[in-house]
């Protein structure tokens, strides 16, 4: 059995981060072992008022012991960190517990629709950056895509196919091994997300339905299961389909409840459809 540490928030209602990507990779049959660096009554995006504790000094101590203790890793995945000091914790984590075979696997989880999320300073991604740059596998959206690479942030309708190649290019000139960037729709309907690999030099589209509407946390969903089916063994390209299509039935099995819509999508009437087999 193939083993994911993920490195992330607790956000206790809501339906992101660890909440998401612990049933997920389960669900995979992957072992999910959780490293939480914050705790949040609820995420940040839409919610006023919630409550936030960092428990991020417990990193160090935790890969101390897991290194004392052998723990072998297949993959170190990490998502919303909530300031520059977890990503300092964070880089020290993955230092100490990674081993020659362990995949980093870096969704810079900050930004989306062309902002940063509530609480990041304009200087986060040059630190979220520094992170990027020891990934294997990075998962950005076009808006963390451009935060990153200091590149002009094109919404739906202003780009074209030369642009979103341009960000791919952007981090595989960062060393990366393989890029996914996920949110990309062309205007004649195709939605999905476009994945390279630096070593076959192969960059593929792959494309779903386009659902016109907005979920919070399908990002940490599709992170999820694109880790997941990396770290079994799957290549990009249906690494990547996996999560656009796992993405997509989740939306279609929460568009009819409408009253439903800002508490996230009902992954877990999906799961079935990624179970391991
Ligand atoms: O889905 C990303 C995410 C994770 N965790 C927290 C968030 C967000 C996005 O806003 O606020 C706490």
């Amino acid at each position: 059995m193939k083993r994911i540490a993920t490195i992330q928030d607790i956000s206790c209602f809501g339906k992101c981060s660890i909440t998401v990507a612990l049933p997920v990779i389960s669900a995979m049959g992957v072992e999910c072992a959780i490293v939480p660096t914050t705790v949040l009554s609820t995420h940040t995006a839409g919610f006023t008022g919630y409550t936030v504790r960092d428990i991020s000094d417990e990193l160090i101590p935790i890969a101390e012991h897991w290194k004392k203790e052998n723990i072998a890793l297949d993959t170190l995945y990490t998502g919303y960190l909530a300031n520059a000091e977890q990503i300092d914790s964070t880089k020290k984590f993955i230092e100490l517990t990674k081993n020659d075979k362990t995949m980093i696997f870096v969704d810079p989880a900050m930004a989306d629709n062309g902002k940063l999320y509530p609480g990041f300073s304009a200087d986060f991604p040059s630190k979220m950056l520094e992170l990027v740059k020891i990934a294997d596998v990075v998962c950005p959206n076009i808006t963390e895509a451009c935060l990153l690479l200091g590149k002009e942030f094109k919404d739906e309708g202003e780009y074209d196919e030369a642009y979103i190649r341009s960000l791919v290019d952007g981090f595989a000139a960062l060393g990366i091994k393989e890029t996914v960037i996920t949110g990309v729709k062309y205007g004649d309907g195709r939605h999905g997300a476009v994945a390279y690999d630096k070593e076959s030099g192969e960059y593929r589209y792959l494309f779903g339905e386009n659902q016109d509407c907005y979920f919070h946390g399908t990002g940490d969903l599709f992170s999820s299961v694109l880790c997941g089916a990396l770290t079994k063994g799957e290549d990009i390209c249906s690494a990547t389909q996996k999560a656009v299509d796992f993405t997509i039935a989740c939306i279609k099995q929460t568009l009819p409840d409408k009253a439903n819509h800002p508490y996230g999508v009902k992954f877990e009437e999906c799961l079935h459809l990624i179970c391991k087999e």
